[in-house]
């Protein structure tokens, strides 16, 4: 029962298997001029704000929303932290919509109450590159839930959208919809086995002590790697060559160009860190790997307030073997006092998963398209594609 999203463009649970349906968008553009000119009806009690990131007090007013009433695993033991870099970060790509930032005010007091964001993206969908929208951090304040506030939201970010020419978006939640694209899992990898044990994150394995616990996720203390070493500014067009040639071998990826590497993968403090081995004979760029750092909230916990993650985001091997450059990522991920690697089952990352120790989370990530059927549901191996 979905009474919202059975209003939608997106595949429905009804059709799946129904192979006569045509892949590609389930519905045509519409001239501009037939959008919607006027924002959707709030509440009268709300209207709706553009969320200008630029500004540092609004940045704030976004990063309080979330780091309060964001999402939180399902015994709500934690919640995600985002940072302001991270938010400026993931909100203002190359050729970004300061539209599409979209927050929710209380008429009187101003307060910021819910938000939701897109960003522009160009993801390839077998030969077809398509402009789509990126969407996340749809949030509701906690004391506003169930008010159908979210599908107003989602019809308005769409409307803002629609209003650039794009009629395509990208998405992942937690929770089941029609119709998911792919459904993943998340992998940890202890790193700090007694702090994570401590806050509930993982418990002690049967027939474990902890000093054997300790031991068993030890890691050298630096990269083994020859080559191996941070990216630089100068590194963007080979890891681009590098990168882009990777994907191009999954149905669904990103289609990132020069701007959008420089963007999304060069090294920023406390947001994105990216290594990669450089060739210590012909200096070709043949490894990459990178991670993203998402701390979460430990909720009523007396001796930690923070849970510090990584989470994998985009890697490639042509000459060290897999296992040998994720573990140099995790390598630098400890020593960066990171404690947990999360990865998704995406890409080629089931290669490495189980040898480095990495465990299976409870709990699905679903990846969603709006707007654009395929024919079939695909495996998580097929995607080559992480949202933040
Ligand atoms: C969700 N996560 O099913 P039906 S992920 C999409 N994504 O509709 P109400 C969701 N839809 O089933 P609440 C959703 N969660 O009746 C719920 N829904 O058809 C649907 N949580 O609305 C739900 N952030 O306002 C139902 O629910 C309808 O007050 C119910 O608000 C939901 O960012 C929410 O998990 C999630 O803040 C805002 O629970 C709230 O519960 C909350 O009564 C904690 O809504 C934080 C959280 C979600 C993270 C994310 C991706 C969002 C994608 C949105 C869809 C984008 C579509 C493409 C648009 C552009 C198109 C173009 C072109
Ligand atoms: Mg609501």
């Amino acid at each position: 029962q979905h009474r919202f999203w059975e209003t939608q463009p997106v595949g429905q649970f009804k059709d799946i298997g129904d192979t006569s349906l045509p892949e590609g968008p389930i519905e045509p553009a519409t001239p501009l001029s037939e959008v919607k000119q006027e924002p959707y009806n709030l509440p009268a009690a709300y209207e709706w704000t553009t969320c200008d990131m630029k500004s540092d007090y609004v940045c704030s007013e976004v990063y309080n929303l979330l780091k309060n009433n964001y999402v939180e695993d399902d015994e709500n033991m934690f919640r995600f932290n985002y940072s302001k870099e991270f938010l400026t970060w993931a909100l203002r790509p190359p050729g970004y919509y300061p539209s599409w930032h979209i927050g929710v005010r209380a008429k009187t007091s101003k307060k910021l109450v819910a938000f939701i964001s897109g960003v522009p993206a160009r993801i390839r969908v077998r030969d077809d590159v398509v402009k789509m929208a990126e969407i996340n951090f749809l949030c509701v304040h906690k004391k506003l839930r169930s008010k159908r506030l979210a599908p107003v939201m989602i019809k308005e970010v769409t409307r803002r959208v629609h209003l650039e020419n794009i009629w395509q978006a990208a998405y992942t939640a937690g929770v089941v919809l029609p119709t998911p694209v792919a459904t993943c899992q998340y992998w940890h990898r202890t790193l700090n086995p007694k702090k994570l044990i401590d806050v509930g994150f993982s418990r002690l394995g049967a027939r474990m002590t902890m000093s054997r616990t300790i031991k068993l996720y030890k890691l050298p203390d630096v990269p083994v790697t020859p080559g191996f070493r941070k990216m630089e500014p100068c590194d963007v067009p080979a890891v681009t060559r590098l990168l882009r040639n990777y994907l191009s071998q999954f149905l669904v990826a990103t289609d990132f160009d020069e701007n959008d590497v420089e963007h999304w993968l060069l090294p920023r403090e406390d947001v994105v860190d990216s290594y990669l081995v450089e060739s210590p004979e012909t200096h070709d760029v043949t490894d990459f790997c990178s991670f993203y750092t998402l701390p979460s909230t430990i909720l009523g916990n007396p001796n930690y307030t923070t849970l510090k993650a990584a989470y994998s985001y985009y890697n490639v091997a042509t000459r060290t073997t897999f296992l040998q450059l994720m573990n140099d990522a995790l390598i630098v991920a400890k020593q960066k006092g990171f404690d947990v690697f999360n990865a998704l089952d995406v890409m080629h990352n089931e290669s490495f998963l189980k040898e480095l120790k990495f465990g299976p989370g409870d709990g699905q990530l679903h990846y969603y398209l709006y707007n654009y059927r395929l024919r079939s549901a695909l495996k998580p191996s097929e995607l080559g594609l992480v949202l933040l």
